[in-house]
């Protein structure tokens, strides 16, 4: 009986050790660019970091291209815990984070730089503070340059701007910026706009150099003039109670994975914005710079009153951005 007892022990004691072997976790994360493009390939460099850096007791199974959905239901699906892991633009994180929406005011950031100058200083706490309430820890930020206007006619002033349908990612500050500029926004899904475009659904849309390329944007809508009127940063994001849920030392492993995915992902970036124009411009792509900016700053006014009159509690965030260096 006593034999059989440890022996029973012993089994069980072996069992208890597989299972804890097998108890590693298996996490997918989501994320909307193609293949090569710097997101896609620094989400595919975490994964692999994540399991190194873990010793293996968490891995993630990376879908690319949007396949798990658009951006917003991307978006909801981590912060309920359907998914653990997604590169998300906050544009659309916006709208359920009033802080977080604070980069998505136009003109806002001076340059790129200016916007890691904030995202690292109390400005990107508060930022985190505010995702992480409701469901989403950014555990490294990504570049995503500055986006500008394009269409089948180049855009020099808010006149020309006028009446044109003009596509948007889902949030009421971009709906508003067209409105304000005389256009007709039109919100819609990534994967939409090329269509939309070729059918004349819309007149124009915006994005940064490395998507109006990826997407073949370039093709259907020959005209890119760079206002440069957002600069929104990315987040590699996770839910936050699979965060919350991890030992210390677990937690330090995947926040130094993502933040060297992000190292990654920056150095790619500036590399495919370069590549990006000049593979467009070579397909015959017309580029203005618009030599007077301050009509389409100005036009903003509205935006800020709005946002500023929702949330009068976050006029602080918006001036340390404007008086951050
Ligand atoms: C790209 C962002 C992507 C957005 C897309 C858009 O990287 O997250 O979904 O723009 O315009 O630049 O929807």
């Amino acid at each position: 009986m006593f034999t059989r007892l440890t022996k029973t022990i012993g089994t069980l004691g072996l069992v208890g050790l597989l299972a804890t072997a097998a108890h590693a976790e298996n996490w997918r994360g989501w994320n909307i660019h193609s293949d090569g493009y710097p997101n896609t390939v620094a989400m595919d460099k975490f994964a692999e970091l994540l399991e190194e850096k873990t010793g293996g007791e968490i891995t993630l199974q990376m879908f690319h291209g949007g396949t798990l959905g658009n951006q917003p239901d991307g978006i909801e699906q981590v912060r309920i815990g359907g998914l653990e892991i997604g590169n998300f633009n906050l544009g659309p994180i916006g709208p359920i984070v009033p802080s977080a929406n604070v980069v998505s005011l136009p003109f806002i950031f001076k340059d790129v730089d200016h916007m890691f100058r904030v995202l690292e200083s109390e400005g990107g706490e508060a930022i985190a503070a505010g995702m992480a309430e409701k469901g989403l820890v950014p555990l490294s930020w990504f570049d995503a340059g500055a986006r500008s206007f394009y269409s089948q006619k180049p855009i020099n002033s808010p006149a020309d701007v006028t009446g044109l349908k003009v596509r948007v990612m889902n949030n009421d500050l971009f709906t508003g910026m067209i409105s304000a500029l005389g256009g007709n926004p039109s919100p819609m899904a990534f994967g939409e706009v090329y269509q939309a475009l070729k059918t004349g659904v819309v007149d124009g849309a915006e994005n940064n150099w490395p998507s109006y390329e990826s997407t073949g944007h370039f093709e259907v809508a020959g005209f890119y003039s760079l206002s440069q009127h957002l600069i929104i940063p990315e987040c590699l994001c996770i839910n936050t109670g699979t965060y919350e849920a991890l030992s210390a030392e677990m937690k330090a492993a995947v926040k130094d994975a993502a933040q060297e995915a992000a190292l990654l992902q920056r150095q790619l970036w500036k590399e495919r914005e370069a590549a990006s124009q000049e593979k467009v411009m070579a397909a015959g792509v017309q580029f203005n710079e618009i030599s007077n900016k301050v009509p389409f700053q100005e036009a903003m006014a509205s935006v800020y009153e709005a946002y500023l009159e929702a949330n009068p509690d976050l006029r602080g965030l918006v001036e340390l951005i404007q008086n951050t260096d």
